[in-house]
């Protein structure tokens, strides 16, 4: 059963249960031409979180700033093509939630070990805030922050399990949100790791 968590904001738990085998497959061969990096902030740290994508456009940070480009900076090629079984799981995910057409052309692949967390944050790179933000979990839960649309307003907690699949979208879209440090444990499929997918409509 679907769970409205905000306006314009929806859990879909255990969407993406039926395809987690075949995600994490599909998700390692990407992984394979695009290996998980640490970014670097414009402000000089090391982001936690190890990052790659698929899709036509993939975000990267450096010192340069938050940005979308089509080459991956590590290799000069373009970033794998998104697999048609991520893009339309998203897309029928974004429909269910309300977001007719949802068509994304980005997909951030965030992988957590135990300990890692990721600051509250807004996802502002995009250039068109009434496209939806589909983000699917796989692995170990994590406790998922979400907040209003200033820094100040306190969040909320959620916890994000394997298969789970959460869609903002409308007045959501800017909302602050963020992950607390993961818990360790052992997921039967993914180990002890946390992989999550966000797929977005960045140009
Ligand atoms: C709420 N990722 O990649 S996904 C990110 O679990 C990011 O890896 C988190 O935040 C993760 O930027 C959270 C859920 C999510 C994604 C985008 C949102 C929630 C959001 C955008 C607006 C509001
Ligand atoms: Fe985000």
């Amino acid at each position: 059963t679907d769970l409205s968590i905000a306006d314009g904001a929806w859990l879909l738990p255990g969407f993406a249960l039926d395809a987690a085998a075949a995600l994490r497959e599909t998700v390692e061969a990407v992984l394979t031409e695009a290996p998980l990096r640490h970014l670097h902030t414009p402000g000089g740290q090391v982001m936690q979180v190890a990052m790659s994508n698929c899709g036509p456009l993939g975000w990267v940070s450096d010192a340069r700033g938050y940005r979308y480009q089509a080459l991956d900076p590590l290799s000069g090629r373009p970033w794998p093509a998104l697999p048609p079984l991520i893009a339309g799981l998203a897309r029928e995910a974004a429909a269910r939630a309300g977001y007719a057409s949802f068509d994304a052309d980005a997909c951030l692949i965030n992988r957590y070990l135990p300990g890692n967390r990721l600051s509250l944050h807004q996802d502002r790179d995009e250039r068109d805030f009434s496209q939806p933000i589909v983000s699917i979990s796989l692995g170990l839960p994590a406790t998922f922050l979400f907040g209003g649309l200033t820094r100040a307003d306190k969040p909320a907690r959620l916890t994000l399990r394997h298969g789970d699949v959460l869609v903002w979208g409308g007045p959501s879209r800017l909302r602050f949100h963020g992950v607390l440090p993961l818990d360790d444990s052992e997921h039967p499929l993914l180990g002890r790791q946390r992989l999550n997918l966000t797929l977005r409509r960045a140009a």
